[in-house]
């Protein structure tokens, strides 16, 4: 959807985090009703760019004060009580606190009686021994803060954006200069088009019959704080979040090699031109062509530049000189997975789990909609505090669940659960009542900071049990806020295989988890297989299958190993088989 939505929901968002700050808690009740007004700002069906101040409050969940905050953004491009929030707490500070086991409180101490203010200079503080001295700071911690600080890999300056972010403020830009009459293609390029975690800057590309126009409307959108760079083609501003955004507009005739010079990566691009130059051609951002004459060998696409290449067309995911190049040309290439490839969906949450914000009706017949041929309903297990199910609630949705498959018979319902797998690799539940279920993942949701070998053996041992037949968003990581659980990859792959237990790929944004540099280290087992899930908990989340695709094909995972891509009966006997041994 087009307009700001996106980008107040995340400045709120943003001013969530300062209030945690500002009011010492996650839980207080003024930073549960900011995170509510993000949330509803973010999923709002209308622009609220347009609407007055009753309006904006007659959408569930934001309340006067937000309002007035959308429309002080509106008016003025920036909201006077987040500055203010951003003044007192600077990006190093904030950084403090995505360590985990880092508290606020931890961080105002840290602040209040050493002076650190960034992550770095917590590093030296804690070489030089000097946490040593304060009162609530052991030993212990220390030594836990110093591992948490090297696995998340903060380093001050080459900070990155979420792809989460990054992505939603691409989409609204390109959906912004998409309306404009000049403009013919307009798309997103860079890392955000391979499809990185992070990214640093996002890159926007236009082609379009005059550059003025797209350039214009470009630099005067609301969401562009400052304007850093404008010539006749090129542009870059910062978005109110400090995102640097870079626009290039080219002719129609070059969109093609233009998409694939910005696409890059650097290593891709540098590896296709080296195959121009034995070819006697050269390849740039305008076109593939002869050294000698200029005569354009291919620009209008991408497709049309590579096949001249001699190659196929190589998915952006899989543009970072890791060998795509060679195995498009050996014609090793994964056959990559897409969204219309996926049958099912198998990690689905409605609001019988506590975290669920859409009934269990409404999830199946979306499901449904959307010609899924089979969902497994996975909601929390019991020992997920709040938000999971008793044994009397499974027996109760299961009888609902009977009076579904009734109202949708071409959609199988496999009643299942998301287990936890608590620290010593234990299940929710007992055995007994665990094969009662159709199908079950089993995920991390507790004790992050155990070592390698404790997070290796948890995980093996639910892989090992029967009613286990998918290992749920793997690492447990939250892109940009909570580095994942180390585990010995190799063994996890093993066990898996060994098992026939799948590996989730959760299409979560701020998962993606399996994370693709993990998915690589498989690309040469045809034995290990995966599933695509969204981990839907809202009827609009099963759209977020296109990035579990996405994530997939950049992990080179084929199609072939993807479980729920298979046709129902093959699926099934998979399940089955496992839940047999
Ligand atoms: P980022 O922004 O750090 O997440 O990563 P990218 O890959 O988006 O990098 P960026 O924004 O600097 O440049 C976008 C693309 O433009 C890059 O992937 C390839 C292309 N590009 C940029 N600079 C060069 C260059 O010096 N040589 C070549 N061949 N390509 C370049
Ligand atoms: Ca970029
Ligand atoms: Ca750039
Ligand atoms: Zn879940």
């Amino acid at each position: 959807m087009a307009g700001i939505n996106g980008e107040v929901a995340r400045l709120l968002y943003e001013y969530t985090d300062l209030l945690k700050l500002e009011e010492g808690s996650p839980q207080a009740f003024r930073v549960r009703a900011y995170e509510r007004a993000a949330a509803a700002v973010r999923d709002a069906k209308v622009d609220v760019a347009g609407l007055s101040l009753a309006e904006l409050q007659r959408i569930d969940g934001i309340g006067k004060s937000t309002a007035e905050k959308i429309l002080e953004y509106v008016a003025t491009g920036s909201m006077a009580g987040l500055e203010k929030l951003r003044a007192k707490y600077p990006p190093g500070f904030v950084e403090l606190t995505r360590i985990p086991g880092v508290g606020p409180k931890t961080v105002l101490l840290l602040r209040d009686e050493l002076g650190i203010d960034s992550v770095d200079r917590l590093r030296d503080a804690i070489e030089a021994g000097s946490l040593a001295d304060l009162p609530r700071l052991g030993a212990k911690s220390q030594e836990k803060i110093a591992k948490a600080i090297e696995r998340m890999g903060l380093h001050g300056k080459d900070r990155r954006t979420p792809i989460i972010q990054a992505l939603g403020v691409a989409l609204e830009i390109v959906a912004h200069l998409e309306r404009l009459p000049a403009a013919k293609h307009v798309t997103y390029c860079g890392s955000l088009r391979r499809f990185r975690d992070t990214i640093g800057d996002v890159d926007i590309l236009v082609a379009a019959t005059s550059a003025a126009p797209v350039m214009d409307a470009f630099t005067s959108m609301p969401m562009a704080r400052q304007v850093v760079a404008k010539g006749e083609t090129k542009a870059s501003i910062l978005t109110a979040g400090d995102l640097q955004v870079d626009l290039r507009v080219v002719a129609p005739s070059e969109f093609g090699a233009a998409t694939l010079y910005f696409t890059g990566s650097k290593e891709h691009n540098i590896a296709l031109r080296q195959r121009a130059i034995e070819r006697g051609w050269i390849l740039n951002e305008y076109a593939l062509a002869d050294a000698e004459t200029e005569e354009v060998v291919a620009s209008k696409t991408e497709k049309a530049i590579y096949a001249a290449l001699g190659l196929p067309l190589i998915a952006p995911e899989l543009r970072e000189g890791w060998g795509e190049i060679e195995a498009a040309e050996a014609g090793t290439l994964p056959r990559p997975v897409e969204e219309k490839d996926i049958r099912g969906d198998l990690h689905v949450h409605s609001t019988w789990s506590g975290d669920g914000r859409s009934s269990l009706e409404d999830m199946v017949a979306e499901a449904a909609r959307r010609g899924l041929e089979y969902i497994a309903i996975t909601e929390h297990g019991e020992n997920l505090a709040i938000n999971g199910l008793s044994r009397d609630e499974v027996r109760s949705e299961r009888e609902v669940i009977a009076g579904l498959r009734r109202l949708h018979p071409q959609l199988t319902i496999l009643h299942g659960a998301e287990l936890n797998i608590g620290p010593d690799g234990s299940l929710d539940y007992d055995d007994e009542f665990l094969m009662e279920f159709d199908f079950c993942v089993a995920s991390v949701h507790s004790a992050f900071d155990l070592s390698e070998s404790e997070q290796t053996d948890r995980v093996l041992r639910a892989i090992a049990h029967p009613a286990v037949n998918v290992v749920g968003h793997l690492t447990g990581r939250r892109i940009g806020k909570r580095p994942g659980i180390e585990v010995d990859i190799e063994a996890v792959y093993g066990a898996a295989s060994d098992t026939g237990t799948g590996l989730e790929i959760n299409c979560h944004l701020d998962r993606l988890d399996v994370p693709s540099d993990l998915l690589r280290l498989a690309r040469d087992r045809d034995d290990v297989t995966f599933v695509i899930s969204t981990d839907s908990h809202h009827t609009k989340e099963f759209g977020n299958v296109a990035w579990g695709v996405r994530n997939a094909r950049r992990g080179w995972v084929a199609k072939a190993r993807i479980a729920n891509t298979w046709p129902r009966d093959r699926f099934l006997r998979w399940v089955a088989a496992k839940r047999s041994r």
